[in-house]
């Protein structure tokens, strides 16, 4: 009998980790970044999670006035959820963080479920000669970066979703952070279903083992039982190789440049689109369907 369980593809088109020399195809102007996400929509993402960026220089920005031209871009042009971050650069106080979720009261935004030690040690290594000075200095201030989120501050960006019935993409890189969602929920304050990001391989987080994943699984059916839909984000080389094994696990799948810049090894993505395509035809092999974006929205409660 044919499976045909509908599998969410979130794109995240260009984050705030990844900068312009690291490769040419990252999206950096509201142009590029708005067509990126119209691309990877159309290659099947039911969900775009956003960022900008300051033009001049590609340096990640929360200024509402360089996400709105993007956010216009996109209603014109898609139907995809809009899915607006709340953790910007780990760089940033959560008072800047939280500002264009506050301007523009998103279906979706991303919640980042606790404080962690955040190590770019890889990409010291890897990029030396950076075209503009933020990039070298933002790469050099996170050798010994935490990334901050304190109960306090998750209480906050909560609060804000919940008064302008915005959902979360709850982003758990350790078993701690799903313990942390189960506080919320029991308090009322997250409320579901609640969409789970488990995000694998960062350094600083949880690892990119079949058993990290099978750790996560089983902790967050223990912990949300029915409640919950869960998707998978592996960073880096892991991107592809955990999709496969997290769909067919029973996830959904992120994938996107602001995760990973690559495509194969050594072989950087054109595009946003092209990782959405690969992780497609990996959900199509596996025979499962991908949701359309009416179909994500049902599946997450979403206000539309
Ligand atoms: N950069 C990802 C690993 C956020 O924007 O809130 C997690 C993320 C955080 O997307
Ligand atoms: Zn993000």
């Amino acid at each position: 009998m044919a499976n045909t369980r509908k599998v969410i593809i979130t794109s995240a088109v260009t984050g705030a980790i990844h900068t312009p020399t690291m490769s040419p195809h990252l999206p950096v102007t509201a142009d590029e970044i708005a067509e990126a996400a119209i691309g990877a929509a159309e290659a099947g993402a039911s969900i775009v999670h956003m960022h900008a960026r300051d033009p001049e220089d590609g340096r990640p920005s929360q200024d509402p006035a360089h996400f709105e031209p993007i956010l216009q871009k996109l209603k014109a042009n898609t139907d995809a959820i809009i899915n607006i971050t709340t953790g910007g650069s780990p760089h940033m106080s959560v008072e800047e963080r939280m500002r264009p979720v506050i301007e523009f009261a998103p279906e979706l935004a991303s919640l980042n479920m606790g404080s962690m030690n955040f190590g770019l040690y890889p990409m010291l290594d890897r990029f030396k000669d950076f075209e503009h000075e933020w990039e070298r200095e933002g790469l050099e201030n996170s050798r010994d970066l935490v990334f901050k989120n304190t109960f306090a501050d998750i209480q906050k960006i909560l609060e804000i979703g919940n008064k302008n019935d915005t959902r979360f993409e709850f982003e758990c890189y350790d078993i701690s952070h799903l313990n942390n969602l189960a506080h919320f929920q029991a308090r009322g304050l997250a409320r579901g279903p609640l969409f789970v990001q488990s995000v694998f391989g960062l350094l600083g987080g949880i690892g990119a083992h079949p058993e990290d994943l099978m750790h996560m699984r089983r902790t967050a059916d223990r912990l949300f039982g029915e409640s919950y839909e869960w998707s998978i984000l592996g960073a880096g080389k892991n991107q592809m190789p955990l999709a496969t094994i997290g769909a067919a696990m029973g996830s959904h799948v992120r994938v996107g440049l602001e995760d990973s810049l690559w495509i194969g090894p050594g072989q950087l993505a054109v595009s946003n689109a092209e990782q959405v395509t690969r992780a497609r035809t990996i959900l199509e092999a596996l025979n499962f369907e991908v949701a359309t974006p009416d179909e994500a929205r049902e599946m997450l409660a979403l206000k539309g």
